[in-house]
């Protein structure tokens, strides 16, 4: 190992294919990526994905269109001034659930590449299903239902797998396609994540799963690491062998293959670490350790949390943590985050969030006891939607009195509702407890200030927009180094997080008795909904 090794990180997500090249300090020498709508037009995607017009719940993506991406990314890591002989490792990530089903013979494909062509020109013929469901895909609730079946129901599958049954998981993708497609199904030779599908083209075989991006299939027992055979039978035949095994997600995989040694000059003992999701790559990324609650504020919110144990959630999810074997990690999706607050920030402040923020702080904590939930799309946790407000004497109203006070309900609804359902899957609040804010609205301080006063925790930032690719350069490195460090070693010259907001002394005597009332309302409304 050499001062001058450089270690490059992957994502590949819903709209783009990232790369990223770290220096020994982990901080960034190159960057590129390919947005696929417009650098790939003749794919004729729309935010990287294929929606079926017959059943909209059916979403997928070309999976040679990902193949090119990678061909078009290494040209521009090149036209950046990369030199590949200088990179020690690869890691990647990519969007959870995915999957890709290689025709019979395409691993022998993957061996034998020849250096002077594309990829995507010798790989074309390699997919057994052409279209790859992805994790926006909601179209298998027929297959859930079996999955859920086999093991006794719901809770016994979160036990078994970390998560109950959803219609984006793997299981469930690959029993479908199956059931639809017999002949596609016997004619694939293996089947691989999006992840472990690029960690493939690098390594020139097919690579193995890993287990942190195996916990999101429905198939994994989580604590044994091991398939479920029985989970594994009402999916699919001989999906053990398409399967092939799992790995931990640090596990050194073997060195790139020829095919990058000759046609990009990478060195021949260049490592490849196996690959990963992309939640689990951003708890990597956001260095996250168990004091520590990551609450993601982007599109829809997410919460990371670092687990010693398992649990059973039958809200959100569990999956084997990237870094520690032994550990897990709970993730919880919101999917009315940001795109609700930017309409309440259109109807109370003109679409400014500078007004919505003076809105905000023109109002005190607990909101003379309004309270709001609103939920413009179905909401994952809890499973509802539609706006609903409360007055300070809890009677159901249609709109607040100003729009100070719709404002203040929104964000502190969003947060109180994020609390019940932390609580509720088991995490103690102590003084210990810190926030880690991170996605579009962590820039608003007026925000974050309400998500501190909630939570009652000092809430710190990281300057980590791209916190999974980072995750997956940081793997890079901390593979090659496991056994003479730990990671918090290997990633001790970051800058720590850096703090922005502490709660005020008065706010449990507010919020506990908030949290109490949101439970309450919710059940009235899951009870009304039955
Ligand atoms: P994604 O989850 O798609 O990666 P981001 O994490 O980039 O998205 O977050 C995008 C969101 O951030 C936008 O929808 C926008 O509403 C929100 N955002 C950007 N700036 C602010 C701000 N100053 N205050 C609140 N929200 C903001
Ligand atoms: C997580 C999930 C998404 C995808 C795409 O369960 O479905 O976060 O990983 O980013």
């Amino acid at each position: 190992m050499s001062e001058e090794d450089l270690y490059l990180g992957l994502d590949l997500s819903t709209q783009q294919l990232k790369a990223i090249v770290l220096d020994q300090n982990l901080q960034r020498t190159h960057e590129a990526s390919v947005i696929f709508d417009t650098d790939l037009p003749e794919f004729r995607t729309h935010g990287g994905v294929v929606q079926d017009k017959s059943n909209l719940n059916v979403v997928t993506a070309p999976t040679l269109l990902w193949v090119k991406a990678l061909d078009i990314l290494m040209d521009r890591l090149l036209v950046a001034g990369m030199d590949f002989a200088k990179i020690a490792s690869i890691s990647g990530t990519a969007q959870q659930h995915g999957s890709v089903y290689w025709l019979k013979n395409a691993e022998n494909t993957l061996k034998t590449l020849n250096p002077d062509q594309f990829l995507h020109i010798q790989l074309n013929g390699a997919f057994s299903i052409q279209n790859s469901p992805i994790w926006m895909d909601s179209s298998t609730s027929q297959e859930c239902e079996i999955l859920e079946k086999a093991v006794g129901g719901p809770e016994n599958l979160a036990e078994i797998t970390g998560s109950k049954a959803y219609e984006r998981f793997t299981g469930a993708q690959i029993a479908k396609i199956y059931r639809n497609k017999p002949e596609s199904y016997h004619n694939t030779e293996r089947i691989s994540l999006i992840s472990s599908f690029l960690c493939s083209l690098f390594l020139g075989k097919i690579a193995p799963i890993d287990i942190s991006d195996g916990s999101g299939m429905n198939l994994l027992d989580i604590k044994s690491k091991r398939w479920h055979q029985k989970l594994l039978e009402e999916t699919a035949p001989n999906l053990k062998e398409k399967l092939g095994d799992v790995v931990s997600s640090y596990t050194i995989l073997g060195d790139v293959s020829s095919y990058f040694v000759d046609r990009w000059c990478f060195r021949t003992d260049c490592k490849v670490v196996a690959f990963t999701g992309d939640n689990p790559a951003s708890l990597i990324g956001m260095r996250l350790s168990p004091e520590w609650l990551a609450v993601s504020l982007g599109t829809s919110d997410t919460i990371f949390l670092w687990l010693n144990e398992p649990k059973v959630l039958l809200e959100g999810h569990v999956f084997c943590n990237p870094l520690d074997d032994e550990a897990y990690m709970a993730l919880l999706c919101f999917k009315n985050g940001s795109l609700t607050r930017e309409r309440i920030r259109d109807s109370c402040a003109n679409g400014s969030w500078d007004l919505f923020n003076q809105l905000l702080e023109s109002t005190p904590r607990g909101n003379f006891g309004n309270m709001g939930l609103f939920y413009d799309r179905k909401e994952i946790i809890p499973f509802v939607s539609g706006d609903f407000c409360y007055n300070k004497r809890g009677e159901k109203v249609t709109k607040f009195s100003s729009l100070e006070v719709q404002v203040r309900a929104l964000i502190e609804g969003q947060f109180i509702a994020k609390r019940a359902h932390v609580e509720d899957i088991g995490f103690k609040f102590n003084s210990e407890t810190k926030i880690l804010a991170t996605g579009g609205a962590s820039k608003n301080k007026a925000i974050l200030q309400v998500l501190s006063d909630v939570f009652n925790s000092p809430v710190y930032i990281l300057d980590t927009s791209n916190a999974a690719v980072l995750g997956s350069g940081y793997q890079a490195k901390y593979a090659l180094y496991k056994k003479e460090k730990c990671f918090k070693e290997v990633t001790e010259n970051l800058p720590e997080p850096k703090l922005l907001c502490s709660p005020f002394q008065d706010v449990e005597e507010i919020y506990i008795p908030m949290v109490e009332k949101y439970r309450k309302i919710i059940d009235v409304i899951n009870y009304a909904n039955c």
